[in-house]
């Protein structure tokens, strides 16, 4: 790619975060997202990051101010208003009339949460602040701080009671909706069909092909229904509720966001038992995604609480101790072998070497269907960022130009692309997309 098309793709990058900025926090899509979702939010700040360090801490304390009392920070803040084309909105959720933990919020919220990016994205405001700015930036990470290592307790206890470094997550909408990851556990549970909804996202604006099914869908809300039935009380869903996944993607991104935490940890004053415990939960997490991990495969694997199997399916997760940056060189070897199989980027029916989010060998595989094969640019991200920090720095190079030609190639900054064609797939103008492009183009 040369300068030229650089300076006209970082044009068009910064013209899809302008265009779904809403005042203060960005539409993760104008069309298919109307609100603020948690990680989009993340990696929109960092987006921001490029165009203005104030605007990005903006996008994050916006997202923060809805931070529940328990330190979650919930996966949607209704911050669209009550006639943004979205469903389920946030009556489905009911959040501040069952739990006290939501009272008082400026907007309506959801009740569950998504991976912590956040901490990735202030640590990369700091770094692209300019020396003028330093002062005010400093304080407003010095006040978000706090509730970062709120947030961060919050996944280390009530997501973990069992204090085993992997993070639970109660619903597929804490990340990757329909991944296959999630399929056993799913077709466990009985549900009584939920009362009449129209999808907006396969009857009005997506296409249903791209998107997960109904059967998918009804199960999405009646979970939804059993955690307010539990009032989002960790402890309650925890001896009752039927989905209860130790997710290895979740609990690397955790691993990775207590590292930058720590790095921040003196522009931010940290107090001596933050670092302790940012420090403990980052051993503590790193360890036991090393545990999952299993030399046959070269890939690490979920685990299902309710019925204690491990969830052995070639998808993107496999890859967490990449994600967690590992320390340990034979996880490493074995990792980067996998990622350049035939099971993943060294497929050779692929349009580009990239991770897709479900192995074209895995039976579930399918090419245009969301967290069931496409390859999501957000995920390319994240483990770029990763090759970058353990020193890969040439494959790291190759997953950067290889995502930004994919991106180039078709659509308009889409959600995800077709790992066999590379057409552009999901919502255009998807607000994350256009971020990471802006920090590859540094
Ligand atoms: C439900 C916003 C979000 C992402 C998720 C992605 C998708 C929502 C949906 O869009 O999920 O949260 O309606 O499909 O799966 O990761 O945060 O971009």
């Amino acid at each position: 790619m040369t300068a030229g098309s650089d300076v006209a793709l970082r044009a068009q990058a910064a013209a899809v975060l302008r265009g779904n900025d809403a005042g203060g926090w960005t539409k993760a899509s104008s069309l298919l997202y109307p609100h603020q979702w948690s990680w989009d939010s993340a990696f929109n700040a960092i987006g921001w990051a490029h165009l203005d360090v104030r605007r990005a801490m903006t996008e994050l304390e916006l997202l923060f101010a809805a931070q529940w009392s328990t330190g979650m920070v919930p996966h949607i803040v209704f911050r669209g208003g009550p006639d943004a084309a979205y469903f389920p909105g946030p009556e489905w959720w009911d959040c501040a009339a069952v739990t006290p933990a939501a009272r008082g919020l400026p907007v309506p919220t959801t009740g569950i949460c998504q991976p912590p990016v956040h901490a990735l994205a202030v640590r990369r405001i700091w770094q692209l602040t300019p020396p003028a700015l330093q002062p005010e930036i400093r304080a407003r990470v010095l006040a978000l701080f706090p509730r970062l290592v709120h947030w961060h307790r919050y996944l280390a206890t009530g997501r973990d009671p069992e204090a085993s470094g992997l993070v639970t997550t109660y619903h597929p909408w804490e990340g990757t909706d329909n991944s296959p990851r999630w399929d056993r556990a799913l077709e466990r549970i009985k549900v009584a069909k939920p009362g009449p909804y129209t999808r907006l996202d396969t009857s009005e604006l997506g296409h249903p092909s791209q998107r997960p099914t109904n059967w998918d869908y009804d199960r999405f809300l009646w979970l939804v229904e059993q955690l307010r039935k539990f009032r989002y009380d960790d402890v309650q869903i925890y001896r009752h509720h039927r989905f209860l996944l130790k997710d290895v993607f979740f609990s690397a991104v955790f691993v990775a966001a207590n590292a930058a935490l720590l790095q921040l940890a003196d522009v931010a004053g940290a107090s001596d038992g933050d670092r302790k415990n940012l420090a403990g939960w980052l051993d503590r997490g790193r360890a036991a995604v090393a545990r999952r991990f299993e030399a046959k495969t070269g890939s690490c694997a979920d685990y299902d609480v309710r019925t204690g199997e491990p969830i052995r399916l070639r998808t993107f997760a496999g890859f967490a101790p990449l994600f967690a940056r590992t320390a340990d060189a034979g996880q490493r070897a074995a990792q980067l072998r996998l990622l350049d199989s035939a099971d993943f980027c060294g497929n050779p029916r692929l349009r580009w070497p990239l991770l897709p989010s479900t192995s074209p060998a895995e039976p579930a595989f399918e090419p245009d269907n969301y967290w069931r094969g496409p390859v999501w640019p957000v995920i390319d991200w994240l483990l770029w960022q990763s090759l970058t920090e353990l020193g890969y720095a040439d494959r790291a190079a190759r997953l950067r130009s290889d995502s930004l030609a994919q991106v180039t190639g078709a659509g308009e900054f889409n959600e995800y692309f077709d790992p066999f064609t590379g057409s552009p797939l999901g919502s255009p103008r998807q607000s994350w997309t256009a971020a990471v492009v802006l920090d590859w183009l540094g």
